[in-house]
Parts: structure tokens; C-alpha cells; sequence
């Protein structure tokens, strides 16, 4: 059996970083990866007008000057082809293909007892192991594909925006249905109705979408990144979410909207009704969301949702249309917020019909489309934009077994536990990159999966320098990092009664309603595990 200091499931960006960081401390690493190539996220999301809501600058690797100074974006905030360009150009840079299993997607970790080693399975049947084992799994990977009853019957083409096939897919003149407006959806949408004959949109939930940032990358707003870059790193560790903010000089501004508002963000329920309908009619929906009592208070985020709404009606022209679209029973901050490029507008197309499942549930998908209460729709073409088993699922469906034979899936039966997002007790030497209660999903990835690594690395570093072997956190620390984790999220939008997201696992029948992500803020988080370290990896058992 082949043996590694240390196998890494997935080479998405967090698989990648890992290999170069830890193989550049000399250890003997190996990755296996589902896909036929590297990019995890970006490989697998190449629906047409997936796009990244992170500046491109922001959403890059920061642990190599070169690899910052050679590298050029072309638009402010990237699309999915340019993303997964970089995603290559990393991997050849620095030589990562070599140390990595494609087509290998790994189907067991098993915890040996009495070697302490763990074992992974990979594909039919190869086998090896290793020392440490990173699950670098992504939190977004597993597609959720909701059982509707008829779902096999159906004869046309059936996609999912999160399994987009790498062959350009022709919808020309074809009727298409696409079930779910989350992010993907609302990014599919504008351009699946440009490409088809007729699209339907299924929508169950409306969603709140403000226009994205369509600038091109000006040549000296990239230059004056690339001299800044150890700034913008800095500042990135300094903020909430692990983005910069960074100000461009003034020589380099051009116009109003490269400047950043300076004020602190007002609150709604200062102003009076004419001043928010001023604001809103001279910036867009987006100023919504610059409101700090929006999130922090039902009556601000209620008046909010209000205005949105009547924003919704002054861009869709049928207004039948117009209230369909209108979110009516949660509020913004609940979700991901979601951004679009011509997404209301769409449906003022005559080629586009939304069917609001809210009125008119699908009864059954049939051999020729869909049947709502309302009767039949034929349909050439099925796409599935309904999202994944969130932070959860890729780690679980990897069948991880620990100590005394217990199953990831068996210890979360009620819910993920975990250490920082790093470690779960009872699974010694075993890490997560971005893992439930850490910033992950709620912090830009990049800077989230970074940190992560070189925590990683460090320990390793750390025992292997002592002569240790095994690292697990108690379950005391375990469980007390768990009760941390949901009392920072008690109070805010994300967990509102009447808010039902990926983050809680409730867009997934029969997953326990647990609020995933740390939402105390990467500076927070990242200070908490800094001093964990110093304190001589407190709440970890080492030997
Ligand atoms: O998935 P989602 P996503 N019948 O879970 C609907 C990241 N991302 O892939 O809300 C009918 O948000 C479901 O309806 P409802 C980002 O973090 C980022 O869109 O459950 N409909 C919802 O409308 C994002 O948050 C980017 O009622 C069903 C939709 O499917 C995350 O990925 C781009 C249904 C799923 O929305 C996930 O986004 C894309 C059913 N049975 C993704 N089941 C950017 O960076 C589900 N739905 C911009």
C-alpha cells in the first residue's frame, strides 16, 4: 500500500494550496480529486453566467508575490472561465499536477487503530495511507438534486447548474425549464433566456438580487493593485468577511464608483421616507444593503424588504409578474445575498414565463415536462439550479470512520461538532479546510482556505518538530466552540424564525436546522486560533 505523510481529498483551491504548502515543507503528499482536473468549484459550476461576487484581486492567493505580480484579471469581479484559467495557470506554476489522483473520487477514510494511521479508499479499489488526512471537500460541492416525483421519466435533457458539462450545451430554439432561483439560478437565468426558445423559471422562493459590478479590469487600477498587493493582504486579515476594501489612489479613481463611500453606513429608520426613496432611486436596490440596522433589526429590515419590493414593481413591467417576484416571507440578511446582471429585467422578455410554485406547486415531473396544478408544460430541456448539501455533505458522503468505528455520519447525526472548523474529536489527525463553525462560506474563500492551510501546516509542523503523533481536540473544547459558534449567530437575520437557508441545512429534508458557518468574523476567528496555538494548542489533546 502506497504511504503519504499526508493525503488531501479534492484539489479545488483549498486541495491545491494545501499540496504547495505542505509539500514545500518536505512532507510526501498526495491529492485525490473527483474531477478530471483542478478548480473544484469553478470546475464543476460552469453554468452559463457563473460568476464569482468577490473582486477578482480579493478572490486570488496571496502566498506568492510572483503569482500576484504575473497575473492578469480582466474584469472586477471575475467569471467562472477566467477563475478556472487561474485555477491552471496555479497548477503549472507550480508544478502541482504531478502529486495529484483526477478521476479519483476517494470513497472511504478509514481511522486504523492500531497503526494510527488513516486509510483512504479511492475509486474501484486502490488503497493507501497516510499519517494526516486533509479534507480540502469544499462547501459548496455536493449538487442537490430535490426527489420530485416522476424526476426519472423524464426524455429530455437534464442539467444541473452545479455538474454543468464542459461541452457547449445548444438550447437554441428548445423550450427549458430551470427549477430554483439562488444564486446560480439568478445567474443562469438572463443568459439560459438569450440562449433558448422559451425558458419557464420554477421558482419557490423569490429572492432579493441587486445588480452586480460589470467594469472591465482598467490597466492602472491593476497596476496599483500589483504595488499594494502586501497592503491589500493585510488589510484582507483585518476585515469581517477577509476583503480589503482597498482605496485606490486618486490619480487612479475615475469615477465615483471607484471610490468607496467613507461615511458610516446610516440607518434606515433615520431617515424619512422621502430621503430612502431619493437613495434608492439614485443608487439602485444595492443601497439597501448598506444599512447596518437592516441586519440587526426587524422593524429597519422590514422597511427594507418594503422598498425592495416596490423597486421589484418599477422594473418588471406586468405587475402580476412583478408580485411573484416579490420575497414576502423572510427578509434580507436571511440568505446569501444574491447578485444578478439583468435579472428582473429579464422577465419583462416575452420568451420568459415565471411560474410561481408558490400558487401553482409541481405535481410531477412527467416524460415531457412538468406538471404544476396548473396543467402541463412541455419542456425540450430540464436544468436543476436547486444547490448543494452545503458544508456538510462532501465530508459525510465521503464515508469518514474514526476512532472505535465511529462514523462522521453517526456523529453528526444531530448536527456538525467540530473544533474551529478544524478538527472533530474522536478523528485524530484528520482536518477539514473551511469546515462547519469556521468563517468559511461567510468570509471571502481564498483568504479563509489560506488561513486554514497554514494553521494545518503549522501544526504539523509543530508535531512532528516534537516527536508527537496524533492531534484531536477534547470534547469539552469541542463542545464549547459549538456553543460559541451559535451563540454569535443567536440574534441576527441568518437564524430568524422565518429564515430557511443552506447555512441552517434547511433547503435539505431532513437535516438537523444547525446554523454552519462562524459569523463572529474571520479577525475574530483567525486572533482565537492564533492564541490556541500560542497557548500550546489548548483544547487539543496531543501525544
Ligand atoms: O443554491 P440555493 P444555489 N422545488 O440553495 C430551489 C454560492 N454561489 O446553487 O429557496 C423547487 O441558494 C430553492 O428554493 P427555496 C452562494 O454561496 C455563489 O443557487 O428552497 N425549488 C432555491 O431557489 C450560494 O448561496 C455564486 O424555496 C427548489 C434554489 O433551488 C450558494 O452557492 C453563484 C426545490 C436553490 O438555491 C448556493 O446557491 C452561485 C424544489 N424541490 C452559487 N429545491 C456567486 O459567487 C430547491 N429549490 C455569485
Amino acid at each position: 500500500m502506497d504511504k503519504y505523510d499526508v493525503v488531501i481529498v479534492g484539489a479545488g483551491f483549498a486541495g491545491m494550496y494545501g499540496l504547495h504548502k505542505l509539500r514545500s515543507q518536505g512532507l510526501k503528499v498526495k491529492v485525490f480529486e473527483a474531477g478530471s482536473d483542478v478548480g473544484g468549484t469553478w470546475y464543476w459550476n460552469r453554468y452559463p453566467g457563473a460568476r464569482c461576487d468577490v473582486p477578482s484581486i480579493e478572490y486570488s492567493f496571496g502566498f506568492s508575490d510572483e503569482l500576484e505580480q504575473e497575473w492578469d484579471w480582466p474584469e472586477v469581479f471575475s467569471a467562472q472561465p477566467d477563475i478556472l484559467r487561474y485555477a491552471n495557470h496555479v497548477a503549472d506554476r507550480f508544478d502541482l499536477r504531478k502529486d495529484i489522483a483526477f478521476n479519483s473520487r476517494v470513497s472511504e477514510v478509514l481511522f486504523m487503530e492500531e497503526t494510527g494511521v488513516w486509510r483512504i479508499k479511492s475509486g474501484e479499489s486502490y488503497q493507501c495511507q497516510a499519517r494526516f488526512c486533509v479534507m480540502a471537500t469544499g462547501c459548496l460541492s455536493v449538487p442537490n438534486t430535490p426527489a420530485i416525483n416522476g424526476a426519472d421519466q423524464f426524455q429530455g435533457q437534464v442539467l444541473h447548474t452545479g455538474r454543468w458539462p464542459k461541452e457547449q450545451v445548444d438550447l437554441s430554439g428548445k423550450k427549458v425549464g430551470v427549477i430554483g432561483t439562488g444564486s446560480s439560478g439568478v445567474q443562469a437565468i438572463p443568459e439560459l433566456a438569450r440562449m433558448s426558445g422559451h425558458l419557464y423559471v420554477y421558482q419557490r422562493s423569490p429572492v432579493y438580487t441587486v445588480p452586480a459590478n460589470r467594469k472591465a479590469m482598467r490597466e492602472e487600477v491593476q497596476q496599483e493593485f500589483r504595488r499594494n498587493y502586501r497592503e491589500i493582504r493585510q488589510l484582507q486579515q483585518h476585515n469581517f468577511g477577509g476583503v480589503s476594501n482597498f482605496r485606490l489612489t486618486e490619480s487612479v479613481r475615475r469615477s465615483k464608483a471607484d471610490r468607496p463611500d467613507q461615511a458610516a453606513p446610516p440607518k434606515i429608520l433615520g431617515l424619512s421616507e422621502q430621503d430612502r426613496n431619493d437613495l434608492v432611486a439614485q443608487k439602485g436596490l444595492g443601497v439597501l444593503l448598506s444599512f447596518a440596522d437592516v441586519y440587526s433589526d426587524t422593524e429597519a429590515n422590514e422597511v427594507a424588504n418594503r422598498l425592495f419590493r416596490e423597486g421589484i414593481s418599477q422594473i418588471v413591467e406586468d405587475q402580476e409578474v412583478a408580485e411573484g417576484l416579490m420575497p414576502n416571507d423572510y427578509g434580507l440578511g436571511c440568505k446569501r445575498q444574491v447578485l444578478d446582471r439583468d435579472y428582473y429585467e429579464t422577465f419583462n422578455r416575452s420568451d420568459v414565463s415565471l411560474v410561481n410554485l408558490q400558487h401553482t406547486p409541481i405535481d410531477k415531473i412527467t416524460r415531457d415536462g412538468i406538471r404544476t396544478s396548473a396543467g402541463d408544460q412541455e419542456l425540450d430541456v430540464l436544468i436543476y439550479a436547486t444547490g448543494f448539501d452545503a458544508m456538510t455533505g462532501a465530508l459525510l458522503k465521503s464515508n469518514v470512520v474514526g476512532k472505535n468505528g465511529l462514523a462522521l455520519k453517526d456523529k453528526w447525526e444531530f448536527g456538525p461538532a467540530a473544533y474551529l472548523g478544524l478538527q472533530v474529536s474522536g478523528f485524530p489527525n484528520l482536518f477539514m479546510v473551511t469546515g462547519p463553525g469556521s468563517p468559511s462560506v461567510l468570509c471571502n474563500m481564498l483568504v479563509a482556505i489560506e488561513q486554514h492551510i497554514n494553521w494545518i501546516g503549522d501544526c504539523i509542523k509543530h508535531l512532528d518538530g516534537k516527536g508527537y503523533s496524533r492531534i484531536e481536540p477534547t470534547k469539552l473544547a469541542e463542545e464549547e466552540w459549538v456553543a460559541h459558534v451559535n451563540q454569535v449567530a443567536e440574534g441576527t437575520m441568518y437564524t430568524a424564525p422565518s429564515c430557511n437557508s443552506w447555512y441552517l441545512g434547511a433547503n435539505i429534508p431532513g437535516k438537523p436546522r444547525i446554523f454552519m458557518p462562524y459569523v463572529g468574523g474571520y479577525p475574530q476567528y483567525k486572533a482565537r486560533c492564533d492564541e490556541i496555538v500560542e497557548s500550546g494548542y489548548e483544547g487539543f489533546a496531543i501525544n
